[in-house]
């Protein structure tokens, strides 16, 4: 075993700027710090051994410091080749984390960081997109013995997990902390929504307002997205495969449509799926001189970019995280960020006030998997709904924001079944 190894970063003399990167997402962080204050004295994740995979950015450095404060032992992996902030993950390194990150790693890389990270033989995994999770079962399943639970960030992740414990194939318990309402309805859609205008807008610096501007997957992130891109003056175009998410586009506004049909007309694409081959080779054949294509699902396989790849005769990087593949019919078509999610690859991922409650969902997760992991069923569970509360309640009393609280009459009118009307 190579516990010997305590971290690996790209360049360790970057950690100042990292360390002014991470100040900044603190200030933004109410609910975070308010959990640093609150447990660093008690310290009850004391014991603890976490692995964390999941994106280095300043937000995930805020968590990890909060992880540490509270007594936690941490081992930490980027969960994307290109999503880790090299400076943040040089401060985290230069403060003692054990952390195995870096910009543009190669897939060998990212499986031998999380190898690193299981070095310690953890007690809880944390993931997002359920990479680590996946490896402890399948490369190292003896090392499940020891793990009282893992939580999971994202929708992908937890698509997966739900269908491996549905097979009685989940050797400890999860908690979904991207079911938390204070996560999805926050983080998925406001996050995405404004982090992938982000990455699209640093890519290429083009004009949203009167484009055609396509997005394949009406879920939570594909809702954010159109709002935002509606909101800088787009046409919004939804592509879907659910009936009822495809009536809530056009009842929002959208156009609907296949992607068949919105290939030739799109200006910019993006998806949000969370599905392989999304916009493959026919649709990239169709579309107009100067499209630009991108994805924000956590997997980089919704472009289809083999099949682009088969009938392009040549690409050229142009800008940065812009590539732009030249047809064998003379169009032109820029794929931002190699198909990878734009929002982390291109830009820094989701703004920290709504990172602030996913991670605070996490915080609070992986502390009720170290206190009662042990006794729960090897499922996926959902975090208790009276924790959204609390925690919206911090996000509001931090924001200056009161609200109305009901009377004791009105508490036993709402479930006062003789009440008429
Ligand atoms: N995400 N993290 C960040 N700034 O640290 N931004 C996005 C950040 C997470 C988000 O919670 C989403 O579920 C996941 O990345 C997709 O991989």
């Amino acid at each position: 075993m190579s516990t010997q190894v305590k971290f690996k970063v790209a360049d360790l003399s970057l950690a100042e700027a990292g360390r002014r990167r991470i100040k900044w997402a603190e200030s933004r962080m109410p609910v975070m710090m308010a959990l640093r204050r609150r447990y660093e004295a008690e310290r009850p994740f004391i014991g603890a051994k976490i692995a964390g995979c999941l994106h280095v950015t300043k937000e995930t450095a805020v968590l990890v410091r909060t992880l540490v404060a509270a007594g936690a032992e941490v081992r930490w992996s980027g969960c994307n080749p290109l999503s880790t902030q090299d400076d943040v993950a040089a401060a985290l390194a230069a403060e003692g984390t054990s952390i195995f990150a870096w910009h543009g790693m190669n897939t060998d890389e990212f499986y031998w960081c999380i190898d690193r990270t299981l070095d310690f033989e953890p007690t809880l995994t944390l993931d997002d997109g359920a990479d680590l999770i996946f490896t402890v079962h399948h490369k190292h399943p003896e090392l499940a013995a020891r793990m009282v639970g893992g939580t999971e960030e994202t929708t992908t992740g937890v698509h997966r997990l739900r269908a491996m414990a549905a097979d009685g194939k989940l050797l400890y318990p999860v908690i979904a902390v991207n079911d938390a309402e204070t996560k999805w309805d926050f983080d998925n859609v406001y996050g995405t929504g404004q982090s992938s205008l982000d990455g699209i807008l640093r890519a290429t610096s083009v004009l949203v307002a009167g484009k055609n501007f396509v997005v394949a997957g009406f879920g939570h992130c594909g809702r954010g997205v159109a709002m935002r891109a509606a909101g800088l003056g787009a046409n919004t175009i939804v592509t879907e495969v659910k009936p009822t998410a495809a009536l809530r586009a056009r009842l929002e506004g959208d156009q609907v449509m296949t992607m068949d049909e919105a290939a030739p007309i799109g200006d910019i694409f993006i998806t949000a799926t969370g599905m392989k081959d999304v916009i493959r080779g026919r649709h990239f054949e169709q579309m107009r001189d100067g499209a630009v294509v991108c994805n924000t699902g956590h997997y980089d396989c919704e472009l289809n970019l083999d099949e682009l790849a088969e009938i392009s005769t040549g690409k050229r990087v142009v800008r940065p995280n812009n590539e732009e593949y030249t047809l064998k019919n003379g169009h032109k078509v820029f794929v931002l960020a190699q198909g990878r999610l734009v929002n982390l690859a291109a830009a820094e991922g989701h703004p920290s006030e709504v990172m602030d409650m996913s991670f605070a969902n996490q915080f609070l997760a992986l502390l009720k998997l170290h206190r009662e992991g042990q006794g729960m069923e090897h499922l996926v569970h959902e975090l208790p709904p009276e924790q959204d509360q609390e925690i919206a309640n911090i996000k509001l009393e931090t924001m200056g924001i009161r609200i109305d609280e009901l009377t004791p009459e009105q508490l036993a009118y709402a479930t006062d079944y003789s009440a008429g009307t």
